[in-house]
């Protein structure tokens, strides 16, 4: 007891108090110990001497009467029921009151040490650097106190750990900076969307009353049928019989002509005959037939002398004898020619009235044809695939018109779901979207890029495994051990992403990956592993879940 006292007065935190404690008791269970009598913890019933505790015989079931020696590390809430005398039940399946043996480790920091480690000849420098658990010198072992040097080597690490942690919050903050930015990037791009958009739906309404009007206006138009034919329509037909029967016609007038002529010549002939036969004839001789064609033959020449020459002068014959053309009859190739149309023809007429009547006669004829048209009585031409320039040009601009909206419209969608999609705590995640880091294990390397793809990359030229995209992010609790390298989830509640529907498992599911995330200065894939088949686990590092427990302090303020 003595020693006890002494080795506990040498720490600096020693107190009046902590001296009167009996040995292995810690701060926390100070008020159960320094009073008359003592009372099991946990069994308030039982009431010992002072000279039963750590006298090595475990007199309490909970075992707080021995917490400076192993006499009661047989204690455990899952062994088998043992005989004990003193306990109401008899047996020990109890829980422990007291953690364990307490090593003050002045100059370091205080630590409880498993009871069965208490004078079992070993120095438990890792958790008592004082010593201070191997007070028997069981088998002549002395655990010399090396709570300075270890002290001050924790105090380094600790140091270090704490700046890397700052550091790392640093990265945070700026990250969290960046994401602030991007998110205003997105909702300024949604605005100026939203304004090109409703511009743009202007545009594409007008370009559709154009194209309507346009359309509309060429259904009014005959529109040829194609090369090598003549003029197509009821008019064309005629224009070309009706050159053809005037063709027939002239033929027949100039035979009918000649004919005339040979009679005209007969008639001259005869008619000098008959001249000369009334001149030489002898009156005296008394024929009755002689006579009586004399007195025709007067009759018939007084009669050809009162008549008038005919009406039809051979000038006139002649001009229409000859062969149409620009300058004499009719001009035929003005009918003839390609580009010319039924509707034309009718413009063209238009052509010979005064310019208001041609005006509203034009208007009238368009919209007749157009009511003939829309009412099913006419053919639409504007269909074929002879469509017209003015029709083709309008279409384009309202298609390009259309393009463009749409393409402004899936622009706008994209960045809508973006700022509704969740990028976790300060959005931080957006600043790290897209960006990808990987690390080797094995024959592969792995890849991952925030709230993208997680790839297996085969090193050996096998191709690249997709191990999911990314789907959400969840809260689970990790249980890890610390690692010195700091390279570890740790205890409690940490950020997992699930990276969902990777390559197809033979005879399995579609791959898929949970990335678990930890504190650390920066981005880094600590370990991957396939934790069942197709299902794989990467402990990931990144600032970006580093808890800044100083910003509620500062009320959210910004060093950078
Ligand atoms: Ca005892
Ligand atoms: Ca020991």
């Amino acid at each position: 007891m003595r020693q006890t006292k002494a080795l506990l007065l040498a720490g600096a935190f020693a107190s009046t108090v902590a001296a009167s404690l009996p040995r292995g008791v810690s701060p926390e269970f100070a008020k159960y110990y320094g009073k008359d009598k003592f009372t099991c913890i946990n069994n308030p019933n039982i009431v010992l001497d002072l000279a039963q505790v750590n006298d090595g015989s475990c007199d309490c079931p909970d075992g707080s009467d021995e917490p400076g020696t192993s006499a009661c590390a047989y204690l455990d809430p899952l062994s088998p029921p043992q005989p004990l005398p003193g306990s109401p039940s008899g047996s020990t399946n109890t829980t422990p009151a007291l953690p364990g043996f307490w090593c003050e480790n002045v100059g370091h920091v205080g630590a409880y040490v498993p009871f069965s480690y208490v004078n079992d000849g070993i120095c438990d420098y890792d958790l008592c650097c004082d010593g201070s658990e191997e007070y028997a010198r069981k088998g002549g072992v002395k655990c010399a106190n090396r709570c300075a040097a270890i002290g001050k080597e924790f105090r380094k690490a600790e140091e270090e750990r704490l700046k890397g942690q700052e550091r790392a919050l640093k990265r945070r903050r700026a990250l969290a900076k960046e994401a602030v930015q991007l998110r205003n990037q997105v909702q300024e791009r949604i605005v100026k969307f939203r304004s090109e958009i409703a511009g743009l739906e202007k545009t594409r309404d007008r370009l559709q009353k154009e194209l309507a009007d346009t359309e509309r206006a060429e259904r009014g138009k005959v529109v040829k049928t194609g090369k090598g034919v003549k003029a197509g329509g009821k008019l064309g037909l005629l224009v070309s019989l009706a050159k053809q029967r005037v063709d027939e016609l002239r033929e027949t007038l100039d035979k009918v002509l000649d004919h005339r002529d040979d009679l005209q010549d007969k008639v001259d002939e005869l008619e000098t005959i008959l001249r000369n036969f009334k001149e030489q004839y002898n009156p005296n001789f008394n024929d009755e037939g002689v006579k009586a064609a004399v007195h025709a033959w007067e009759d018939y020449a007084a009669k050809t002398a009162d008549e008038k020459p005919p009406a039809l002068q051979d000038a006139d014959v002649h001009s229409v004898l000859k062969e149409d053309s620009e300058e004499n009859g009719v001009n035929w190739k003005a009918f003839e020619t390609d580009d010319e149309t039924d509707t034309d023809v009718l413009y063209s007429f238009e052509a010979y009235l005064p310019p208001f009547v041609r005006a509203y006669l034009h208007e009238k004829l368009h919209a007749v044809r157009v009511w003939l048209v829309e009412s099913g009585l006419l053919a639409d031409n504007s269909g074929s695939t002879t469509e017209s320039e003015a029709v083709k040009k309008a279409r384009a601009a309202l298609q390009s018109a259309e393009n463009d909206l749409n393409s402004r419209q899936n622009s706008l969608r994209e960045d809508e779901a973006d700022l509704a999609k969740d990028y976790g705590a300060d959005d931080i995640f957006r600043a790290l979207k897209d960006k990808c880091i990987s690390t080797e294990a094995g024959e592969y390397d792995y890849e991952i890029c925030w709230m993208g793809q997680a790839t297996q990359k085969s090193k050996k030229g096998h191709g690249n495994t997709s191990l999911g995209r990314f789907d959400r992010a969840e809260i689970e609790t990790a249980d890890e051990e610390e690692r010195t390298d700091g390279k570890s989830l740790g205890k409690g509640p940490r950020t997992v992403l699930r990276y969902e529907n990777g390559l197809h498992c033979w005879n399995g599911p579609n791959r898929r990956t949970d990335v678990w995330l930890g504190c650390s200065e920066k981005e880094e894939i600590w370990r991957v592993s396939e934790a069942e088949k197709c299902v794989y686990k990467m402990e990931v590092g990144t600032p970006a879940v580093c808890e800044d427990n100083r910003k509620a302090a500062e009320g959210g303020k910004d060093e950078l």
